[in-house]
C-alpha cells in the first residue's frame, strides 16, 4: 500500500493488479457466453429489450398504416389480430419491464457501492431466459401462429374451441417461460439492495432509483404468481381438457379477468415506478440540487406499491359486478393518484428551486411530466364508473394508456439512456442529434395519440382492423398515422445517436454531469470490479460529499479493498454496518445450459412433443443439481481480511 495511481490514490498498484486479475473477463467467445458481470448483463438486457421494442414498434407502424384510411387492406383481419396482440404483449412484457431490469442491473450495484449483484449466475440465467422467451414468442409471428386475442387474452376467446391453433399456447407458455426470468431478477434485486450496500448507506441514504427498483421487485414477487396461475390453467384448459375458464364445463370466465388484473394493474406500476426512479436520479444532476422531500417520495413509492394491489377491478367496470364493489374500487383508484401527485410536485419543486441545465435528459424529463400528467387526468376520469362504461374499449382508452406508458415509461427511459450513456459506453452523445430526437418524438407522440381521445369519444372501437368512413374518424385517424411516423423518426434518431456515440463520441470522463450517486465515482465505463475501494457512505449524495470521496481515496484499508479474491462486502439490512466479505462466483456455462434446456422444454410442450419435454426436464434437473452441488471451498463467507 505504498504506491498510488491516478484512478485510485488509496490503493496500491499490486492491489489493482490483483483485483484486475481476479475479475478479468477476456475477450473470447467463451467469456461472452459465461459472463456473470452485472454490467454486461445489464447492457444485454437494454440492447435486447430495445430490439424487441423495434419489432413491437414496427408492428404498430403497420397497424397505423392500415388504419390511415377507411376500408384499406394492408393486412387481413387475422394478421391485424396478431399484430396488436404481439405489439401490446411485447411492449409490456418484452420491452418495458426488461428495459427497466436492464437499467437496474447496470446501476443498482454501482449505486450502492457493490461489486456485483447478490446472485451473479442467477442474473445471467435470467437474461438468457428473457432472450429465449422473447424469441420464442416472436418466432410464432412469421408462422402466422402468434397470440391473437389481445394482450390481456380474455376468456372465453382464449379457449381452444373458440381459438384453435397454437396462438394462445404460445401466449401461455411464452409468458410462463418469461416469468421465470422476471421472478429470478426480482429476488436478486431485493437481496442485492438489502445486503450489498456499501458501509454507511443506511436506509435513509439509499438512492431513490434503488428504492423504486426494490419496491418494483416486491411487486413482481407478489403479482406475478397470479399471472402464472392464470396461464398454467389456460394451458391445462386448452390441452388437457380442464374447464377453469370454460362456462360450458362449469368454469368461470371472470376468474381469468380477476387473476389477470390482480397481476395487470400492479404491472402498470411495475413499469412506471422504476421509470419514476430514473427521473429522480436524473434530476439532481440537471438542477444542481438534491430532489426535494426524499422521505415523502420514499413513502409514496411504498404506498403506490401497496395500493396498486387494491384497484384491479377498475379494469372490469363493464363486467356487471355488484355496484358496491365498483364504489370501493373507484375510490381506491382515485386515492392512488395522491402518491403519484406527491412525486410530481416534489420534482416540480426541485426544478423551481434548482438551477436548470437544459440538456437532452432534462428535456425528456420535462416531456415526461407533461405527457404523464395528461395521461393521469384521463386515468382519473376512468375512475368515474359511469364515464368508464361509455368509453371502455374505444380509442379513448388506447389514447390514455399510451400517454401513461410512453409518457411514464418511454420518456424517462430515454432520459436515462442519454444520462447514463457516458457511464455505460464510456462515450458522450451528440447534443444536437439528441435534441432533434426529443422534439420529433415528443411532437410525434402527441400528434399520434391526442386525436385518439377524439376518435374514441366519437365512438371508434379499439382492436378493429378497419372501419367505414365516418365523420370524425377518417381525418383524425390519418393525423394519428402521420404522428406515428414522426414518433418513429424521433426514436430512430435516438438509435442513430447511440450508434454515433459508440463509434464517434468523445471519451467520457468519470463524472460528466456532476451527478450525486456512487456510479459517478467509478471510471466510465467502470472496471470489471466496479470500485477499487468499497466506498464508505456518509450522506444521501455520496459523490457530492467530501467525506465519502475521501473514504475511497485515502486510508483504503484491506477490508475495503478486498483484493485477495473475487470479493465484495455484506452489510446489515437497515444501517449497512459491515458484516463480512463474501466470495463471488466465477463465470459459468450453467446459466446458459439451464436456460437452453428450458427453451427445449417449452418448445416441446408447444409442439406437443411430450417425450422430448420429459427429456428436457431431466436435463433441467441435472443442471440444477450440478449448479447447486457444493464445489467451492467452505470458506466462501470470509471473515474480514486483515
Ligand atoms: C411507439 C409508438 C406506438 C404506436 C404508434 C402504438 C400504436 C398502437 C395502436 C394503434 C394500438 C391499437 C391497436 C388496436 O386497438 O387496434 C396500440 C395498442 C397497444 N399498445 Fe401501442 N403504440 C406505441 C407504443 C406503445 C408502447 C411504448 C407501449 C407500452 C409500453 C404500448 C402498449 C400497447 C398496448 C398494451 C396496446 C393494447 C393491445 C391490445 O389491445 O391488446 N404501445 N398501440
Ligand atoms: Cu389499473
Amino acid at each position: 500500500m505504498s504506491t498510488t495511481t491516478s484512478t485510485a490514490p488509496g490503493v496500491g498498484r499490486d492491489d489493482l493488479a490483483r483485483l484486475a486479475e481476479h475479475w478479468a473477463e477476456p475477450r473470447s467467445l467463451r467469456a461472452w457466453l459465461t459472463t456473470v458481470d452485472h454490467k454486461k448483463i445489464g447492457r444485454r438486457y437494454l440492447v435486447t429489450a430495445a430490439f424487441f421494442f423495434v419489432l413491437a414498434g414496427l408492428s404498430a407502424l403497420v397497424m397505423r398504416t392500415q388504419l390511415a384510411r377507411p376500408e384499406s387492406g394492408v393486412v387481413s383481419p387475422q394478421e391485424y389480430n396478431q399484430l396488436f396482440t404481439m405489439h401490446g404483449t411485447a411492449m409490456i412484457f418484452l420491452f418495458a419491464t426488461p428495459m427497466l431490469f436492464g437499467f437496474g442491473n447496470f446501476l443498482v450495484p454501482l449505486m450502492i457501492g457493490s461489486r456485483d449483484m447478490a446472485f451473479p449466475r442467477l442474473n445471467a440465467f435470467g437474461y438468457w431466459v428473457f432472450l429465449f422467451a422473447g424469441l420464442f414468442m416472436w418466432a410464432s409471428l412469421p408462422f402466422g401462429a402468434a397470440p391473437n386475442n389481445g394482450w390481456f387474452a380474455y376468456a372465453p376467446l382464449n379457449q381452444v374451441q373458440h381459438n384453435p391453433g397454437l396462438h394462445m399456447d404460445v401466449y401461455a407458455l411464452g409468458l410462463l417461460f418469461l416469468g421465470i426470468s422476471t421472478t429470478a431478477g426480482a429476488i436478486n434485486f431485493i437481496v442485492t439492495a438489502l445486503k450489498l450496500r456499501a458501509p454507511g448507506m443506511s436506509l435513509n441514504r439509499v438512492p431513490l432509483f434503488v428504492w423504486a427498483i426494490v419496491a418494483t421487485a416486491f411487486m413482481v414477487v407478489f403479482a406475478l404468481p397470479a399471472l402464472n396461475a392464470d396461464n398454467a390453467m389456460l394451458f391445462f384448459d386448452r390441452r388437457f381438457g380442464t374447464h377453469f375458464f370454460d362456462p360450458s364445463g362449469g368454469g368461470n370466465v371472470l376468474l381469468w379477468q380477476h387473476l389477470f388484473w390482480i397481476f395487470g394493474h400492479p404491472d402498470v406500476y411495475i413499469i412506471v415506478l422504476p421509470a419514476l426512479g430514473i427521473v429522480s436520479a436524473v434530476l439532481p444532476a440537471f438542477t444542481r440540487r438534491g430532489v426535494v422531500a426524499y422521505s415523502l417520495i420514499v413513502l409514496s413509492i411504498v404506498a403506490i406499491a401497496i395500493i396498486s394491489f387494491g384497484v384491479w377491478v377498475h379494469h372490469m367496470f363493464a363486467t356487471g359486478l355488484p355496484q358496491l364493489s365498483y364504489s370501493f374500487f373507484s375510490a381506491a383508484s382515485t386515492v392512488i393518484t395522491i402518491p403519484s401527485g406527491i412525486q410530481i410536485f416534489a420534482w416540480l419543486a426541485t426544478m423551481l428551486l434548482g438551477r436548470l441545465v437544459l440538456r437532452v435528459p432534462l428535456l425528456f424529463v420535462i416531456g415526461f411530466v407533461v405527457t404523464f400528467v395528461l395521461g393521469g387526468v384521463t386515468g382519473a376520469m376512468f375512475a368515474v364508473t359511469a364515464f368508464d362504461q361509455q368509453v371502455t374499449d374505444s380509442y379513448f382508452v388506447v389514447a390514455h394508456f399510451h400517454y401513461v406508458l410512453i409518457g411514464g415509461a418511454v420518456f424517462p427511459m430515454l432520459a436515462g439512456i442519454y444520462y447514463w450513456l457516458p457511464k455505460i459506453t464510456g462515450r458522450m452523445y451528440h447534443e444536437g442529434l439528441g435534441r432533434w430526437a426529443f422534439w420529433l418524438a415528443f411532437t410525434g407522440m402527441h400528434v399520434t395519440f391526442f386525436p385518439m381521445h377524439l376518435t374514441g369519444l366519437f365512438g371508434m372501437p379499439r382492436r378493429v382492423y378497419t372501419y367505414r368512413s365516418e365523420p370524425g374518424w377518417d381525418g383524425w385517424s390519418l393525423v394519428s398515422t402521420v404522428g406515428s411516423y414522426l414518433l418513429a423518426l424521433g426514436l430512430l434518431l435516438v438509435l442513430v445517436g447511440v450508434v454515433h456515440a459508440v463509434r464517434r463520441g468523445r471519451p467520457a470522463p468519470a463524472d460528466p454531469w456532476e451527478g450525486d450517486s456512487l456510479e459517478w465515482s467509478t471510471a466510465s465505463p467502470p472496471e470489471p470490479y466496479n470500485f477499487p475501494v468499497i466506498p464508505r457512505v456518509h450522506s444521501l449524495h455520496p459523490t457530492w460529499d467530501a467525506r465519502t470521496v475521501e473514504s475511497t481515496t485515502t486510508g483504503a484499508t484491506a477490508d475495503r479493498v478486498l483484493s485477495e479474491g473475487r470479493r465484495t462486502l455484506f452489510t446489515s439490512e437497515l444501517d449497512a454496518r459491515t458484516e463480512r466479505a463474501v466470495e463471488m462466483p466465477e463465470p459459468s456455462f450453467k446459466p446458459l445450459v439451464l436456460a437452453g434446456a428450458l427453451l427445449v422444454f417449452f418448445t416441446a410442450m408447444l409442439l406437443a412433443a411430450y417425450p422430448i419435454a420429459v427429456l428436457a426436464v431431466l436435463v433441467v434437473a441435472a443442471t440444477i443439481a450440478a449448479w447447486l452441488w457444493p464445489s467451492r471451498r467452505p470458506d466462501e463467507e470470509l471473515g474480514l481480511a486483515s
